[in-house]
């Protein structure tokens, strides 16, 4: 397989945990999204994902886009361990917890939306850096009032083993100390990336490690 992942990329970083918690091997295409104005936007890596963002993830000749997808594709092909709980109710808790970082915080805080912000709508750096705090602190905020209390939880968002809920979590987390977010609301979050980064599946996934990393 191979992934076309940045280091700092938070969608990217949730795939790299996917595959290191299901045992699969990969090899990294890195897509550098700054330099030269974002290699993500060359002609030869639009016809890999033609909305010019990573991850994408190539198998067996197919090409994959979108973490969330992309996960879920792993997560057929390759059951075990599992990254969703087996009972429906239980597995659209932990669905609903991922999207609420998926589609609720992420995007918006998004390079290229900050680009638009920064040079388009001529909002200052301090202007972005509190666009971004103010959505992942509303995002977070939810996402703590629906873990800390949530019927199954253990040592991770649902239960005792890691599930796609962590996974997007944990890259969730490590961006919003890039924007120097105030997380001590955010106890049981807190906790939780605790024990993730305990297994070796999510430590060798952070940024810091990757082969591309600056
Ligand atoms: N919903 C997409 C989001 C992908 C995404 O936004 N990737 C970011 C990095 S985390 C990116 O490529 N940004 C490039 C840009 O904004 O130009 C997914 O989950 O894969």
């Amino acid at each position: 397989m191979k992934l076309y992942t940045f280091f700092r990329s938070s969608a990217s970083y949730r795939v790299r945990i996917a595959l290191n918690l299901k045992g699969l091997s990969y090899e990294q295409i890195p897509i550098h999204l700054r330099r030269g104005g974002g290699e993500q936007f060359g002609a030869t890596y639009k016809t890999i994902n033609p909305q010019a963002l990573v991850p994408a993830l190539e198998d067996g000749g197919r090409v994959l886009i979108q973490s969330l997808a992309i996960m879920e594709y792993l997560e057929e092909r390759h059951p075990n361990p599992p990254l969703l709980p087996s009972n429906p109710a239980d597995k659209a808790l932990v669905r609903s917890m991922a999207l609420v970082i998926a589609c609720e915080i992420h995007p918006i805080q998004n390079l290229r939306v900050l680009v638009y912000l920064k040079n388009n709508l001529k909002q200052s750096d301090d202007d972005l850096n509190r666009w971004a705090q103010h959505w992942i602190d509303l995002g977070l905020s939810a996402l703590e009032q629906m873990v800390a209390p949530a019927p199954k939880r253990g040592k991770f968002c649902f239960g005792d083993t890691p599930t796609l809920a962590d996974i997007c979590l944990v890259p969730q987390l490590a961006n919003a100390r890039r924007f120097a977010c105030d997380l001590s609301g955010f106890p049981a979050l807190t906790a939780i990336e605790g024990h993730c980064m305990a297994l070796p599946a999510f430590a060798d996934a952070a940024p810091e490690k990757q082969p591309d990393a600056e």
